[in-house]
């Protein structure tokens, strides 16, 4: 039976699919996605296979606030002031896949509520 945590992000991560990555360092890894729903769509990835939010433990504590800082620093990096951050937590969410992300977009304005 196929392990449920080696999703395409972590086949991403060891390089085994490509990606066009902007950033990586030692708990995560960012590149865009493959279907960008604005001109600028990130995904943020921490290494570590969290399914979803839901799932976090109170040890993933430091992995969350490095994908926050982590964002800030890509958005920068994009020259991006006004942007928008999602994380689907579930099928009922819009969530595809089950490696915990962040979808950064930006580049065009956006409307609130999301559908
Ligand atoms: O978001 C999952 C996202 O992952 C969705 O926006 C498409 C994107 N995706 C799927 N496959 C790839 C590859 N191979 N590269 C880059 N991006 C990809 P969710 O919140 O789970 O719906």
């Amino acid at each position: 039976m196929s392990d449920p945590n080696v999703t395409l992000f972590t086949k991403i991560i060891q390089r085994e699919i490509p990606a066009d990555i902007v950033y990586e360092d030692e708990l995560a890894i960012a590149f865009r996605d493959i279907s960008p729903q604005a001109p600028v769509h990130v995904l943020v990835v921490p290494k570590k296979p969290i399914p979803k939010l839901a799932e976090a433990i109170p040890d993933d504590h430091r992995v969350l606030g490095h994908l926050m800082m982590t964002v800030k620093r890509i958005a920068d990096q994009l020259d991006l002031s006004d942007y928008r951050v999602v994380i689907n937590n579930g099928e009922g969410a819009g969530q595809t896949v089950f490696h915990l992300h962040l979808h950064l977009l930006g580049g065009r304005s956006m409307s609130w509520p999301p559908g």
